[in-house]
């Protein structure tokens, strides 16, 4: 669900509430629940509380244990006038959010919600918009009968309302069902339109810059065409794809920037994203951003991987850019690039976006790469 918009403060506070999975470190946990808060930051909520469980068995009616719940609801007693909401970062079911809303009498928010939520304060064009919601709808659906969802809607601007019952809830449910049936119409006509434009564009190779959020593909992207990019601090600051063509060292591509990935991305999003994910599934090359100065990064770029396979881009060639090195001391670059190098499958570049440190060598390589593909050289002879 959304959070209501009604709310008290201009930013909601929030009692972040993750649970560690079985397998995972401490550095781990930690760094997840950095992630967490980096996540609810994005979404324009402020962090009042946060805890971490350990993992149990999910109880069936609340997903928390019992023994849980409570000490949580005491903690709203004391301080409930300082939370306006609870982030449960679990993918947690409609029934268990509404029992939990019951005992805590408080909206909470799992990790879907939020991601949704900040997908809806990026997205800027008109296809952005349609896909966040129809995503939004997707999610919502299923949870109409939730006490605060008719203050969400408000906010969706779907123009329903409010009324309680059965009957209103069903109409409800049969506006939400046609708003979803147009909207899936309406991506297809940008579908077919970005096929067009492609297919008018110059037969040039495409290069996609993909990756985890907040990495520096933005940041690249104006480097290297100058394109007036959105940079930021914010996860899922893109949420649009922007082509440009580039002439590096005498050859020409087509240069894509487009939206980052992050563990457990809602599937859902994914699918309504189908339109924009279109740049890296037919790319030629992609080029693969990371923050080599976050300690996750491995887990990262696995991450990066997973979603590719998903998206069906599993099999596009990669060079990785190791980006964000000038955050690394000159002992820690040289331990980050001897173990990356040892490990690594794919040609891989360092270097510093921010300061333009070692561009030179990301152009020269990417010109080797973009060369010995099969397309590049067709499109190469006519030169
Ligand atoms: N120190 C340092 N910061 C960088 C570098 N490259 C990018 N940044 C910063 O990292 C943040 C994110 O940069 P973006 O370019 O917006 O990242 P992105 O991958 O496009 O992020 P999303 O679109 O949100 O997925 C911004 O604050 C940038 O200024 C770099 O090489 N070094
Ligand atoms: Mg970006």
């Amino acid at each position: 669900m959304s959070i209501p918009s009604s709310l008290p403060s201009l930013s909601p506070r929030t009692l972040v509430i993750r649970i560690e999975s079985l397998a995972e470190s401490p550095e781990q946990s930690e760094e997840y629940m950095e992630e967490l808060v980096f996540l609810v930051r994005s979404a324009g909520y402020e962090v009042a509380e946060k805890r971490s469980y350990g993992w149990r068995r999910p109880d069936p009616a609340t997903f928390i244990t019992k023994g849980r719940v409570e000490e949580i609801a005491q903690l709203l007693k004391a301080k409930g006038d300082q939370i306006d909401f609870i982030l449960v970062d679990a993918d947690i079911s409609p029934v268990q959010v509404r029992n939990l809303e019951k005992v805590w009498e408080k909206p909470v928010v799992d990790r879907e919600g939020l991601i949704l939520e900040i997908f809806a304060r990026s997205a800027r064009t008109a296809q952005a918009k349609a896909q966040v919601e129809l995503a939004k709808l997707e999610y919502e659906l299923p949870r109409l009968a939730h006490q605060w969802t008719h203050l969400s809607r408000e906010r969706g601007g779907i123009g329903l309302r409010g009324g309680g019952g059965e009957q209103q809830l069903e109409i409800d449910r049969r506006k939400m069902r046609q708003r979803i049936f147009r909207l899936r119409k309406a991506l297809e006509a940008f579908e077919q339109q970005a096929e067009v434009r492609r297919e008018g564009r110059d037969r040039l190779p495409r290069v996609t810059l993909v990756g985890y959020t907040n990495v520096g593909k933005s940041t690249l992207m104006r480097l290297i065409t100058k394109a007036p990019v959105l940079v930021e601090d914010r996860l899922f600051a893109t949420l649009d794809t922007t082509t440009r063509k580039v002439t590096l060292n005498g050859w020409s591509f087509l240069l894509s920037d487009t939206v980052g990935f992050i563990r457990k991305l809602p599937p859902k999003l994914l699918q309504a994203f189908h339109t924009t994910l279109a740049e890296v599934r037919e790319a030629d090359l992609l080029l693969l951003v990371v923050d080599a100065s976050s300690s996750g990064y491995i887990e990262q770029i696995r991450t990066v991987e997973r979603t590719l396979e998903t998206i069906g881009a599993g099999h596009i060639p990669i060079l990785l850019v190791m980006n964000k090195m000038d955050r690394l001391s000159p002992e820690q670059r040289e331990l980050v690039e001897e173990s990356w190098r040892a490990q690594t499958p794919y040609p891989t570049v360092f270097i510093s976006a921010a300061r333009r440190e070692n561009i030179e060598v990301l152009y020269t390589t990417l010109v080797e790469l973009l060369s010995s593909l099969p397309r590049f050289r067709r499109t190469s002879e006519g030169r």
